[in-house]
């Protein structure tokens, strides 16, 4: 057999169908030409400076609901997805969520619940980066238990009316349409909220220094009228906004492989040719140790995202498998991350290497869509049988 390349070390990679390989080099290059080399610039600059732009661009590639059948979607496969959300995040994490947030939470909140005549009316167009769309279930007093949310939608004649606060909404400021949650009287339901309804408004987030290539707001919803036919008719409960978790939270498993691989392979070529007492650091057994752990998490996170995209494709993925991939995953990329910048030393430190880039956004990305915590607790849940959230 021949040496394994280290670069796909498994040779898992050459799994993979033509189809999915097309997929997988579109994106890349893609990433390669449209984001990588502006990416420091955004995250240093905290925002996506031309953000329906950059939707556009995601809309031509054709990244935004691609794993969604109809309506302008392009019907891809969960890999095929997968491989996407995986190339984008070996970029940056904000990128991967820009399309997460858009395909996999509102526009997959749209085709699972939606009417025809809301399916018709929005994804077309959020398919093509034309409308751009956020999904509002975080309150500041409501994040890993969503059930206990204040936002509340009550009936007013024929309209509904809502009041509440949503926060960390990823793309809120720039969005078009808000899928916003809220508790009525027949449980947690949700609702397109086109966000020039009077009463609608979206306050950026400042000072992060996490996910800084990525906007994040606050929504207000001060009396926010909407017509009958803004409810979403088919979510019934916290089981349909959680339903759309497990779609971005499928994203991140894959993503969160590819910001480890993307800090990786920085560290093997960082210590290839940097030298210090007369040897490339690559020479230094603590540091072959270090790329022997980054090795191993590297291609143990692509696996377990390719398993589960495989088992999703053929329609076995529990959600118990993805928080297995994401409590996985996420905590591989961040040990990845730390120890690549340990390896850059002084340079580590700095936006012209990508590592305490990712390192950061694995911040975020440990935090959203289920802490690691919550991700413990659901596989804690699923071998016991014991529910050990409350
Ligand atoms: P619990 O009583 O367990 O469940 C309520 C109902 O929901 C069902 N359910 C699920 N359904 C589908 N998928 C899942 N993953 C589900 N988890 C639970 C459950 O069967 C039940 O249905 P029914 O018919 O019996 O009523 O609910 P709980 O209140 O005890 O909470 C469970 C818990 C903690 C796991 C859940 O609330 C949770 O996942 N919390 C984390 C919240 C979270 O992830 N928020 C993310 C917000 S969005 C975001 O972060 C976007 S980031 C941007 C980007 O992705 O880039
Ligand atoms: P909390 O729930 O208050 O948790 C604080 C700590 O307590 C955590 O360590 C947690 O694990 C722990 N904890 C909580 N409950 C338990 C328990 N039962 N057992 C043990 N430990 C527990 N939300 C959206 O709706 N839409 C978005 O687009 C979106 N985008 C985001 C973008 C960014 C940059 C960030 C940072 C967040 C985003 N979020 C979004 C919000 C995100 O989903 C929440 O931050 C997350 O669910 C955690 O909620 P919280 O921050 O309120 O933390």
């Amino acid at each position: 057999a021949a040496p394994p390349d280290p670069h796909d070390f498994l040779a898992v990679d050459g799994s993979l169908s033509d189809e999915e390989r097309d997929i997988r080099d579109t994106v890349r290059d893609f990433a390669a030409r449209e984001l990588r080399p502006h990416v420091a610039d955004w995250f240093e600059a905290g925002t996506i400076p031309d953000p329906r732009s950059l939707a556009k661009a995601f809309g031509d590639l054709g990244v935004f609901g691609m794993h969604l059948e109809g309506y302008g979607c392009a019907g891809a496969s969960a890999v095929e997805y997968g491989l996407a959300c995986r190339e984008l995040e070996a970029v940056d994490s904000g990128l991967r969520s820009f399309v997460s947030v858009q395909g996999s939470l509102a526009m997959t909140a749209i085709r699972k619940f939606g009417s025809e005549e809301q399916k018709n009316h929005w994804l077309p167009r959020m398919a093509a980066g034309e409308v751009i769309g956020c999904f509002g279930l975080t309150e500041p007093d409501s994040g890993s238990d969503p059930g206990s949310m204040r936002t509340r939608a009550r009936r007013d004649g024929s309209d509904w009316v809502l009041d509440g606060t949503k926060m960390w909404i990823t793309n809120g400021s720039i969005a078009d349409l808000a899928i916003v949650w809220a508790a009525t009287d027949e449980g947690i339901r949700g609702f397109a909220v086109p966000t020039d309804t009077p009463g609608f408004s979206a306050n950026l987030v400042h000072k992060k220094l996490s996910l800084r290539a990525s906007i994040t707001s606050e929504l207000v919803l001060d009396g926010v009228r909407l017509p009958g036919d803004a409810l979403l008719p088919g979510s019934t409960g916290l089981g349909s906004p959680l339903s759309c978790l497990n779609e971005a939270r499928y994203g991140i498993v894959w993503g969160a492989a590819g910001a480890a691989r993307a800090c990786y392979e920085a560290a093997l070529e960082y210590a290839t040719t940097r030298e210090q007492f007369g040897h490339p650091i690559a020479g230094f057994q603590l540091t072959q140790r270090k790329l022997a752990d980054m090795l191993v998490d590297v291609n143990q996170a692509g696996l377990t995202a390719m398993q589960i995209g495989r088992l999703k494709d053929r329609g076995q993925c529990h959600r118990n498998h993805v928080s297995f991939g994401k409590f996985a995953c996420v905590a591989a990329a961040q040990r990845v991350a730390s120890t690549a910048r340990s390896i850059h030393g002084a340079n580590g430190i700095t936006l012209e290497y990508p590592v305490l880039r990712h390192m950061l956004n694995l911040e975020t990305v440990a935090t959203y869509e289920g802490t690691e915590e919550i991700h413990a607790l659901s596989l804690g849940q699923a071998v016991t049988g014991i529910s050990a959230f409350r």
